[in-house]
């Protein structure tokens, strides 16, 4: 049976290897067997300050990386979230059965709100989640594929959509999260225990879709290791050496068990330098055709109207439901 898939990322940054391993190479996949939706979150995008403008064009630079890692627009739904207000309506919907405990305890929430302190931190960042859930849960999707950190997110969508149908009656469908096995967590260049992020402030952390090749060769050359020079995969022991096997991995396809015979008796030297390669060869490309879809934004502007027409009429029929469950309207 198929699918239907939904998934999303915020426009708020570049996007990285860590979006790309993690998220959006399992899409490009899954689209090929299942009915798909994938979306770029610009409002849960603003619940950290944004510049409006770059935001603007960030949401195209993201519909163009969708388009360029192999997005197929006829096979997927691929639209921007604000332009199904539909969304934000569940959202609301979903935040009157959320409990506060139940969001207090996303570690997002945590992370996020750790500078100015919880009393500090805006209501959409707490609200966060219900309107993650809605974006799910609007579709009646059966399958979320997301890097591990959103794990949490999409188990509360689930237990959120199991009180509802107990209060209003048998109405969404309980998804399941799809995290693969290696890669779920891409880790910055320059400290293993943290996950590569977009807006990390260390220049060589994170390897960014749209970084040029010397960049790509310098932040990959400067990237953190061990002393004990041996490519060998034991993310325990080895956290750097480890996540950037990983990062070959998803390069080349070769096992780790590969990669290591492939570098038994040499320096971390040469397997950056190779690795490095190896990144600019698979990721050069995509960063060609992602200033394609900018440079003309006809065609793409095209494609998130078509994906907007389709999600609003799903959207639609599913909140007419919802709304009548509930007792809303007369
Ligand atoms: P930020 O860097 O601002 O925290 P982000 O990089 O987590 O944002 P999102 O839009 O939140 O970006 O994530 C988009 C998708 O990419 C999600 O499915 C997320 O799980 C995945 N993802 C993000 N970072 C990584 C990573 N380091 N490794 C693997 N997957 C990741
Ligand atoms: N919270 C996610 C982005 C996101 C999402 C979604 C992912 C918003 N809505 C629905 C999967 C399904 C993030 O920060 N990566």
């Amino acid at each position: 049976m198929k699918d239907i898939v939904f998934s999303g990322i915020q426009p708020t940054h570049q996007l990285h290897i860590g979006n790309y391993i993690g998220a959006l190479k399992q899409w490009v996949h899954i689209q090929k067997e299942h009915h798909c939706n994938f979306c770029i979150v610009d409002e849960h995008a603003i619940t950290v300050p944004q510049d409006p403008k770059a935001l603007r064009d960030r949401i195209l630079t993201t519909a163009a990386t969708y388009l360029a890692v192999g997005i197929i627009p006829e096979k997927t739904t691929l639209f921007v979230q604000s332009e199904v207000p539909q969304h934000t309506e569940l959202g609301w919907l979903l935040m009157t059965i959320a409990k506060i405990g139940e969001l207090e305890r996303m570690t997002q929430f945590k992370d996020k709100s750790r500078k100015g302190g919880a009393a500090g931190a805006g209501v959409g960042l707490f609200g966060y989640p219900a309107l993650m859930a809605a974006d799910i849960l609007i579709y009646d999707t059966t399958l979320v594929p997301v890097g591990d950190d959103q794990l949490q997110h999409v188990e509360l969508t689930r237990v959120l959509a199991r009180r509802f149908n107990e209060r209003f009656g048998e109405t969404f469908v309980v998804p399941n999260p799809l995290i693969q096995k290696v890669g779920a967590r891409i880790m910055s260049l320059q400290d293993p225990a943290k996950k590569m992020s977009k807006s990390d402030t260390a220049e060589t952390a994170t390897l960014f879709l749209t970084d040029t090749d010397d960049s790509i060769r310098k932040k990959i050359m400067r990237s953190v290791t061990d002393s004990e020079a041996l490519v060998h995969y034991d993310p325990e022991k080895k956290p750097a050496v480890s996540n950037l096997m990983t990062i070959y991995h998803h390069m080349t396809g070769e096992t780790m068990k590969d990669i290591e015979k492939k570098f038994a008796g040499k320096g971390y030297g040469d397997f950056k330098k190779d690795l490095a390669e190896q990144v600019i060869q698979h990721m050069g490309p995509l960063r060609d055709k992602i200033n394609h879809y900018l440079t003309d934004k006809t065609e793409l502007k095209k494609i998130l109207d078509a994906g907007r027409d389709t999600a609003l009429k799903n959207a639609e029929a599913k909140m007419k439901v919802v709304r009548e469950r509930m007792g809303l309207g007369r």
